[in-house]
């Protein structure tokens, strides 16, 4: 059933106690149970969220990961694979607040090559660092400053699911990279103000120019039945304002 849902699924993966299930209260404003112990999550937990620019996702608390997974655990930890893999975008919380931080993140990395990824897939993988709350003054900004370098690429992002700190960067950097919508230019006449609102209000506009003849050069991200539905809209009789991009306006 979950394979018919039209909408990016996002799956929370991490070692035991990083931190998933506060996220995934934070992200969906819902109330599973965290707690300070191995294992809070036994199942998987699904909700819906609204991202930036309204678009609706599916999100996926899970069982947390561990190196010696005990054999009561198998079951529902099999469930979790299958969902994972079938994710559009793998979320691995961290808590980057711990000693341990880089054997857990190569510990959860190892069960994830294992898991396979359904074919015409590409695999995405986002590190949230969690806990930064928890950082010490000294050693605070080096790793935002990582982190921040990393986010350009979509690789890494700071957070505390505890405070909200770094949530709102979190969900822009995901809507982005589950942003599958093909990319599309457009030229329009001065004119053709109202053709752009609907750009803003039906796409994802990356790009926005104007040149010396008055043009609004804007890159826009699609979804290919909204590029038909602006196509009818906006090429009317005498209202062809707006065309593909040409060397002059
Ligand atoms: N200070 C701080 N504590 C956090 C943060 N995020 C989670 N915690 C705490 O870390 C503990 C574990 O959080 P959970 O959300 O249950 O972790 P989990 O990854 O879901 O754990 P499992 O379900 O057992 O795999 C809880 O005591 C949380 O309150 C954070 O950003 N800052
Ligand atoms: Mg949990």
């Amino acid at each position: 059933q979950r394979q018919k849902v039209p909408f990016p699924t996002i799956a929370l993966v991490g070692y035991t106690n990083a931190g998933k299930s506060t996220l995934f209260n934070r992200l969906t404003g819902s109330d599973v149970v965290a707690k300070d112990l191995l294992f809070a999550t036994l199942d998987t937990t699904q909700r819906t969220i609204r991202l930036p620019q309204g678009r609706p996702a599916i999100v996926a608390d899970t069982v947390g990961f561990i190196s010696d997974l005990p054999h009561e655990l198998v079951e529902s930890f099999r469930a979790t694979l299958e969902e994972v893999g079938e994710a559009d975008l793998i979320l691995h919380v961290r808590d980057i607040a711990s000693a341990d931080s880089e054997a857990q993140s190569k510990d959860v990395e190892a069960v994830l090559d294992q898991i396979p990824t359904p074919e015409g897939k590409t695999r995405r993988v986002l590190e949230v660092w969690n806990k930064i709350d928890l950082l010490a003054e000294d050693v605070r900004g080096a790793v935002l400053g990582q982190a921040e370098r990393l986010s350009r690429d979509g690789k890494a992002v700071a957070v505390s699911a505890w405070t909200g700190e770094g949530i709102e960067p979190l969900r822009e950097i995901i809507a982005a990279l589950i942003d599958d919508d093909p990319e599309t230019e457009l030229v329009l006449d001065p004119s053709q103000g109202e053709a752009l609102a609907w750009l803003y209000a039906n796409g994802r506009v990356t790009g926005r120019q104007t040149d010396d003849a008055g043009c609004t050069h804007v890159t826009v991200r699609l979804h290919p039945a909204a590029l038909g539905r602006f196509e009818r809209q906006f090429s009317g009789a005498g209202q062809a304002g707006w065309r593909r991009p040409e060397p002059l306006c």
